[in-house]
């Protein structure tokens, strides 16, 4: 229909906001499990913009969100998760932007560091309302499980193959949580302490209890992962200091943490599917 007299037709017509829950949902998913290729990958989704941003082309989405990955030689287990993710978050009208945080070689893995590291890096690119800090193995098997940020922190990966999709118990925060901006300020982001395997997700959870953050879960029905197989890496050994930093962990939480983190940057690539991010962990402090 021709517009009201006077009015321009030539100028680029806003977007709506997209639904507060789109309706391309299917719910349950088996899960892409076979392996797969960066090619392959920019093959299926050509929409993707360099740096790794997908959003809807038919409604303005109501948050920019980074899914933000902690990585070291996990290659094959990236490119199959965002296999799964990309098709997952294009049906819920998401804008999304991924990053990959990979720790240089030599340095014992922290994976709560390099999350401070992708929150400040992110951060310094684009202005993200919600981040997803989100393991390489765990495929999500419902589309209902919604990414974005609500009034408190939420943890996305509830129910586990590897646990018989059961919470494993009330007070794990491990694998996928999320995080509004406000939110991972307010909780000072995660220690910077744990060295190797285990601790860092339940000093986390104890950050945002102490700041009287409660925590979101979905059911475990939508709330569903598949953890791809593996076996305990290289440079990522059982950190026999976990038990006693926890102790303290409430009591470092405001002067050690994302206020804290060093790090030096090594190199960061646009890639089509991801802003892949390597880093030098500075480990003596
Ligand atoms: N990660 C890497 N590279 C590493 C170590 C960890 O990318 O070398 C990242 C990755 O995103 C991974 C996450 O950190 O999903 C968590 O590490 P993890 O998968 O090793 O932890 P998880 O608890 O497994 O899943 C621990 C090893 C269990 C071996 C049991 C063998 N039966
Ligand atoms: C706890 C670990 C967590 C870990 C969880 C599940 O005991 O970091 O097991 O591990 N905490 C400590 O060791 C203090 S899992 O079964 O997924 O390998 O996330």
């Amino acid at each position: 229909a021709p517009g009201p007299v006077g009015v321009s037709l030539t100028t680029t017509p806003t977007l709506n906001y997209c639904p507060d829950k789109s309706s391309h949902l299917i719910g349950h998913l088996a899960g892409l499990l076979r392996e797969t290729t960066r090619e392959e990958l920019i093959d299926y989704f050509p929409e993707m913009d360099n740096g790794g941003r997908l959003r809807p082309t038919d409604c303005a989405a109501r948050q920019r969100l980074a899914v933000i990955f902690p990585y070291r030689n996990r290659y094959q287990h990236l490119h199959v998760v965002l296999h799964n993710l990309l098709p997952i978050l294009k049906r819920q009208q998401v804008d999304v932007t991924f990053f990959v945080i990979e720790q240089s070689a030599l340095s014992t893995f922290n994976r709560g560091a390099l999350q401070n590291i992708g929150f400040l890096e992110a951060q310094k690119l684009s202005s993200f309302d919600c981040y997803i800090f989100h393991d390489v193995d765990l495929i999500p098997l419902n589309d209902n499980n919604l990414y974005r940020c609500e009034s408190n922190p939420r943890h996305f990966a509830v129910a586990l193959n590897k646990f018989n999709y059961r919470l494993l118990h009330s007070n794990y925060f491990g694998g996928v949580v999320g995080f509004s901006r406000e939110q991972y300020l307010k909780v000072n982001g995660n220690s910077n302490l744990y060295f190797g395997w285990g601790g860092e997700d339940d000093d986390l959870r104890i950050r945002l209890y102490n700041k009287h953050f409660k925590l979101l879960r979905y059911s475990p029905d939508i709330a569903r992962y598949h953890m791809i197989k593996h076996t305990r890496d290289i440079g990522n050994e059982l950190n026999p200091l976990r038990y006693s930093l926890l102790k303290n962990a409430a009591a470092r939480q405001d002067i050690e943490g994302l206020n804290t983190v060093k790090y030096r940057i090594v190199n960061i690539t646009f890639d089509r599917l991801y802003t892949w991010i390597t880093v030098e962990i500075n480990t003596s402090e």
